[in-house]
């Protein structure tokens, strides 16, 4: 009998799109942030994607002193691959995007593949009662907010930190287009395989949580890049836990996380990333999947390996 397929669980632990007030659980500190990080590699996550947040109020920060306040704690607890955001949070210029990349050079970076609405507001509809002020502003300003992510920026980042850091890339596809642009980037060779599209499903502004989508998605991507490729899915809100197994049941890998989804399940707030990341992993045992080791994903991924990052 074939040996079951090695599926990657990356966890997304914080991100940028959920507010303090929304869950008592998403983690704000760096202490915060490393102990989740290590929960979550405990229980069998590979790729750890990691965006800062300000101690003091909870909102993103593209402050490098941050992410070097949580890194090291992570790196020394766990084999865990770090993924450091270049996405970052709304309202960031790229150079503060980009700036913890540059200065950890971690084996992946997050690159989005398109400039884009992005849209929180309905998020800021569904409460009345804010721990910060900035919370109710910075998603209601997602009405009229671009995501910007060109051709020249995409460009920067691959010149940057991939060729600069030798850092590998997650590449952020929310759209079928950004899978073109992601193309014409191989083609025009500053990027190359085995990459590691990750496509994203239930983003206001990307293609919708349908699993018809999530076919297209696949079709269009085995089509651009044929055996050249990784592929992972990750669907915000309530669509996480159905596609990550209908995706592996497809052949990807998953991603799971509080930055994707703060629930566990109907109406029930996730307590800990660890707790997602365990709930993923039996849905994948059950499917006859197996969970791949870092040392297993470094190899799917080719990465440069944990001991030459910057932190
Ligand atoms: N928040 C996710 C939908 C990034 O960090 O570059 C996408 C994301 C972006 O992870
Ligand atoms: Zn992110």
């Amino acid at each position: 009998m074939a040996p079951p397929r090695k599926v990657i669980i990356t966890c997304a632990v914080t991100g940028a799109v959920h507010t303090p007030s929304m869950s008592p659980h998403l983690p704000i500190t760096p202490e915060e942030i490393a102990a989740a990080s290590v929960a979550a590699a405990e229980a069998r996550a590979a790729i750890i994607h990691l965006h800062a947040r300000d101690p003091q109020n909870g909102r993103p920060s593209p402050d490098p002193a941050l992410f070097g306040r949580f890194l090291p704690r992570i790196r020394d607890a766990t084999d865990a691959v770090v993924n450091i955001t270049t996405g970052g949070g709304h309202g960031m210029s790229l150079e503060e995007r980009t700036a913890a990349a540059r200065w950890a050079e971690p084996e992946m970076a997050s690159l989005n593949m398109g400039s884009m609405n992005f849209g929180l507001f309905e998020m800021a509809e569904r409460r009345a009662d804010w721990t910060h002020d900035w919370e109710p502003a910075y998603l209601e300003m997602t009405r009229d907010f671009i995501f910007r992510n060109t051709f020249k920026d995409i460009e920067r980042v691959l010149k940057e930190i991939g060729e600069g850091c030798g850092t590998r890339f997650e590449f952020e596809c929310y759209d079928v287009g950004h899978l073109y642009t992601l193309a014409h980037f191989l083609e025009r060779g500053l990027v190359r395989p085995p990459l590691f599209v990750q496509t994203i499903f239930g983003i206001r502004g990307g293609i919708g949580a349908h699993p018809e989508e999530l076919a297209h998605m696949r079709r269009t991507a085995d089509r651009l890049f044929g055996d050249g490729y990784q592929w992972s899915i990750l669907a915000a809100g309530r669509h996480q836990m159905p596609f990550a197994t209908m995706g592996a049941a497809m052949g990807g890998h998953v991603r799971v996380g509080l930055e994707d989804s703060l629930f566990i399940g109907r109406g029930a707030l996730a307590t800990s990333n660890a707790e997602q990341v365990m709930k993923v992993r039996r849905l994948l045992e059950e499917l006859g999947l197996a969970i791949a080791t870092p040392a297993e994903t470094r190899a799917l991924l080719a990465l440069k390996g944990g001991d030459r990052v910057a932190f």
